[in-house]
């Protein structure tokens, strides 16, 4: 038996729902033990607010201190793995596909733990850490070395890299954007995941899907701003309510994994 109570409209709509949003944040991945975005500045990096280091501001004014936050986080985020709340979101993507109806995940995570988890389509919203983009030629690679191999890191131009990351004040990647956008106007039951629904343009999601009548539930172990606008609030970590979700809309005691008989 679950610990968490799925309220049973909350199971009934996600059974039969058409076209599903599921937006994610740092909430996430708290379980596999990636630090969330406002936790990223513990111990060393205690004396820098996380929300001045990700700006081009300062990368531009010390490019060596941002590229060594960057490469801590890799670092640290390289070791963990996808938990039960990224593997229930997977498994609801290929439930919703396999009865014919629509789903679109909206990450704002950068570490990539919902494709690890086996999520087929991911719209990243923020980009991810794993890209390097040089600021002087603009190619980006994709780059998993951690640590990084230097700091900072280079591009064969000889110029800098910085992370393939979209920071305060840079606009989101236009396909990210476009297809959010479509998603939401469009869908029967938004899902938000611990997210502190704070930043902006994620961070009106909820309000817009709202306005279009679709429901809400929100999932986070705290309340947030849209709290008070959501059907249901989960208070509890994804990784448990997750699961207990799955298992009350499609009557199973526990979901699948992927590959699994
Ligand atoms: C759990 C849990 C568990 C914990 N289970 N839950 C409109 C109004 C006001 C300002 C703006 C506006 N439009 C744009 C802005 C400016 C700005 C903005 O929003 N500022 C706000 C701070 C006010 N936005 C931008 O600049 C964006 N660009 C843009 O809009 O361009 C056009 C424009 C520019 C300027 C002006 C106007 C228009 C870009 C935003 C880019 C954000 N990038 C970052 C960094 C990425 C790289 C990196 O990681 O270093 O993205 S910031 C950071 O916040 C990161 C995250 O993706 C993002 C969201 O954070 P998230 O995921 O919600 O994490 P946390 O840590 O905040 O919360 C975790 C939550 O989980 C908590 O609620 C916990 O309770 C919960 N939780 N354990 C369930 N187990
Ligand atoms: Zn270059």
């Amino acid at each position: 038996m679950s610990q968490i109570e799925i309220p049973a409209a909350l199971a009934k709509s996600v059974s039969i729902a058409r076209s599903v949003v599921v937006l994610t944040g740092a909430g996430v991945s708290a379980e596999s033990g990636v630090p969330t975005f406002r936790d990223a500045g513990q111990g060393l990096w205690a004396k820098y607010d996380p929300m001045r280091l990700a700006t081009p501001e300062a990368f531009n004014a010390d490019p060596e201190l941002v590229s060594r936050w960057y490469d801590m986080r890799r670092q640290a985020i390289a070791s963990c793995r996808p938990n039960p709340g990224h593997q229930a979101i997977a498994e609801l993507e290929e439930r919703v596909l396999q009865r014919g109806d629509r789903f679109t995940l909206l990450t704002q995570n950068v570490d990539r733990l919902h494709h690890s988890a086996g999520s087929r389509r991911v719209v990243e919203l923020h980009g991810t850490l794993w890209k390097l983009r040089c600021v002087q030629c603009h190619a980006e690679t994709e780059d998993w070395s951690a640590p990084l191999r230097t700091i900072p890191p280079r591009c064969e131009c000889g110029g800098l890299q910085r992370p393939g990351v979209v920071w305060f004040g840079e606009s989101l990647p236009d396909e990210a954007i476009d297809a959010a956008y479509e998603a939401i106007e469009d869908c029967d039951l938004f899902l938000t995941i611990g997210t502190s629904a704070v930043v902006y343009p994620a961070a009106g999601f909820s309000q817009i899907a709202h306005a279009h009548g679709a429901p809400i539930a929100e999932f986070n172990v705290g309340e947030t701003p849209i709290s008070s606008m959501a059907d249901w609030s989960i208070r509890a970590p994804s990784g448990v309510a997750l699961p207990a979700l799955l298992a009350a809309a499609f009557n199973s005691r526990a979901p699948r994994r992927r590959g699994a008989r």
